[in-house]
């Protein structure tokens, strides 16, 4: 009781849920970020749940929960206390676009969820021919779906991990807004 050190008592935890389809990236990211090197995946059932510390005043807790079809029927389960969404998109899967997109819109739908910030992820841009993340802000009609909280799409490669903290940077920076403007811990947020 009362033990927390200085240090610890300044930092603030904040949920992130992270969605989409198999194969987009998720747990490639989620380790490359983590562990500052690529390694290799197996689909994920289930989930994987790791701390992520990209600000100083910060501590994202993300949970990447596996995309595979029979999994994506358990993401609304994953919506309650969350302060932020990451949706990843493989830009090179132009035959699953539309399925991303439907799910996408799906998730935005959840009640726990609403007016949480959102980053896209317009992930594997090392290959040639991907989508670039303006066409796909464009092709999943960002601006419209996300028209009631922040947003933002970001191009990356999570197996060299370009563009991945500046994605996250980005999330953290809409998740104190929006915590400071739902009123928690206003007194902390208001010093940072
Ligand atoms: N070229 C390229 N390949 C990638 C990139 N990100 C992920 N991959 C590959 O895509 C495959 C799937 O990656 P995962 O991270 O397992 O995908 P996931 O979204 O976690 O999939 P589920 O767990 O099934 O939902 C792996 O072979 C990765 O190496 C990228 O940016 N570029
Ligand atoms: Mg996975």
């Amino acid at each position: 009781m009362g033990l927390l050190s200085s240090k610890s008592s300044k930092v603030r935890q904040a949920q992130v849920l992270l969605l989409g389809l198999d194969s987009s990236g998720k747990s490639t990211l989620l380790y490359t970020l983590k562990l500052a090197r690529g390694i290799t995946t197996i689909p994920t059932v289930g989930f994987n749940v790791e701390m992520i510390e990209l600000d100083r005043h910060l501590s994202l807790t993300v949970w990447d929960v596996g995309g595979q079809k029979a999994m994506r029927t358990m993401w609304d389960c994953y919506c309650e206390n969350i302060d932020g969404l990451v949706y990843v998109v493989d830009c090179t899967d132009l035959g699953r676009l539309e399925d991303s997109r439907r799910e996408f819109e799906h998730i935005l739908k959840n009640e726990h969820i609403k007016n949480v910030p959102v980053v896209l992820l317009a992930n594997k841009q090392d290959v040639p021919g991907a989508l670039s993340a303006e066409d796909l802000t464009r092709m999943f009609k960002v601006k419209k779906l996300c028209s009631d909280r922040s947003w933002y799409v970001q191009p990356c490669c999570a197996v060299s991990g370009e563009g991945l903290a500046e994605g996250f940077r980005k999330l953290s920076g809409f998740v104190k807004s929006h915590l400071k403007a739902r009123g928690d811990s206003l007194a902390f947020f208001k010093q940072h």
